[in-house]
């Protein structure tokens, strides 16, 4: 590894830790000890975690030191206590787990220091550093969703989204044909982005912008939630059984909608994207408009696909990495902007806002590419291929650059919404535009 990028590799080191630091330093610590959902971890446990993960892989695997704690691996692992299960357990408080975390990093930025980088295919690229960096980063979206859980005066702050500056038309169309999905170049792409392959996608239209408030609010009106006949069998039970009646965090306000974000309601801003919805709620509307979700194949296609070249590319502007015209992503905003916000990253058939805002949900359930391999370990996509998932794609307002590309993969069940999720919708083209 060159100089370069051993400086690179310790800037999104500190940057992933002053966002968590932000995160956990925003609440007082009875806030960061309790439960905010059964849904989602005390703030403590993430902080912890987020150590404990770079004490296992960069501390102990890539840099072959002593442990810094070998007893608490078990209470951070993921697998071994359900979410709601973690407030009872012996934590670390919340400044045990501030100088936990601090001790890793002072170890795991001298294992950068020494590694060689050539070293095999954990560290090559910065590869293992890189998995850190988005490990925390997610962990860090996933605290922003708890923040949005949170009751209580708020304490994160943050400057309005940017406004529309173009008109958008309602849907654009995607050419037939095959193009390459997935990605063997991309140095920190995680194992299930793995390998690039050729994919035959049909002719589609696709929506040019995320589904709005106003129009999900149109759904509503029109007693979307109340007809069956828009839900899939196990939607509608679902819907049954959790009485959805709106998105989560929607209040009726007088004869409209408002919403409350981190603690602040506001009246709904009728182009901005709608949030926290599930798979069957988005799949619920795209029905009533006569139309369907998107496969995982054909949002990759709308994003990466140029069709000057025939080729892939990293991102829907291309390969550059994202910057701030570009896309609503890194928390820089706490909220999803109206479409049209972001005409500098649309693609180049004019497909909007695909990166940042709000993950989009997929009719795609969660398998592994063919010729995929499991890298580095089989907890991180291995063991949810095939399960009770929808594939998600984009990167959300929440979602730090480090973890969102053109072939970065999300997936959850299909009634969480939580997270910061949304959709757009798609059509087939039919036969005479293939
Ligand atoms: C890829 C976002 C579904 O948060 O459960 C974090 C990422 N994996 N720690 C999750 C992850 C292990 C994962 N998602
Ligand atoms: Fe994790």
């Amino acid at each position: 590894m060159t100089q370069d990028l051993r400086l690179a590799v310790a800037a999104e080191l500190e940057r992933a830790r002053a966002r968590t630091a932000l995160l956990t330093d925003a609440v007082d610590d009875n806030d960061l000890v309790r439960q905010h959902s059964p849904l989602m971890s005390p703030l403590v446990w993430d902080l912890a975690h987020v150590g404990n993960q770079e004490e296992l892989w960069l501390v102990r695997d890539v840099g072959g030191r002593e442990p810094v704690r070998r007893d608490i691996d078990e209470l951070y692992d993921a697998f071994k206590h359900p979410r709601g299960d973690r407030p009872a357990l012996p934590l670390l408080g919340p400044a045990e787990a501030r100088a936990y975390v601090g001790q890793v990093r002072d170890k795991a930025l001298d294992v950068l220091d020494r590694v060689r980088l050539d070293d095999g295919p954990l560290v090559a690229d910065g590869f293992a550093f890189g998995m850190i960096v988005q490990h925390e980063q997610q962990h860090d979206e996933t605290m922003l969703a708890t923040h949005q859980l949170r009751t209580g005066a708020p304490v994160l702050d943050a400057v309005p989204p940017p406004q529309a500056r173009v008109e958008l038309p309602e849907e654009v169309l995607v050419p037939g044909g095959a193009f390459t999905m997935g990605t063997d170049t991309e140095a920190w792409a995680l194992d299930n982005e793995r390998p690039a392959h050729t994919v035959e996608v049909p002719a589609f239209f696709i929506d040019a912008a995320p589904v709005t408030n106003a129009r999900y609010a149109e759904f509503i009106a029109a007693g979307g939630y109340d007809d069956q006949r828009w839900w899939s069998e196990r939607g509608w039970a679902h819907r049954q059984a959790a009485g959805l009646t709106a998105p989560q965090h929607w209040q009726r306000d007088g004869d409209g909608w408002a919403c409350t974000k981190f603690g602040r309601t506001e009246k709904i801003v009728p182009d901005e994207p709608v949030v926290h919805v599930c798979f069957f709620e988005a799949e619920a509307f795209a029905a009533w408009a006569g139309r369907r979700l998107p496969t995982e194949a054909e949002w990759e296609k709308a994003a990466r696909f140029d069709p000057a070249t025939g080729r892939s590319r990293r991102f829907p502007w291309g390969d550059d990495a994202p910057e701030a015209r570009h896309a609503n992503l890194g928390q820089r905003h706490l909220s999803p902007a109206p479409a049209g916000a972001y005409p500098d990253g649309a693609s180049p058939l004019g497909v909007h806002q695909l990166i940042g805002d709000v993950w989009e949900w997929t009719s795609s359930g969660f398998h592994p590419y063919p010729g995929f391999r499991v890298f580095p370990y089989e907890e991180y996509s291995q063991v949810f291929f095939g399960g009770d998932y929808r594939v998600l794609r984009g990167g959300s307002f929440g979602t730090d650059a480090a973890a969102c590309r053109g072939t970065f993969r999300n997936w959850d069940h299909p009634i969480r919404r939580q997270i910061f999720s949304g959709f757009r919708c798609a059509r087939d083209a039919g036969p005479e535009l293939t």
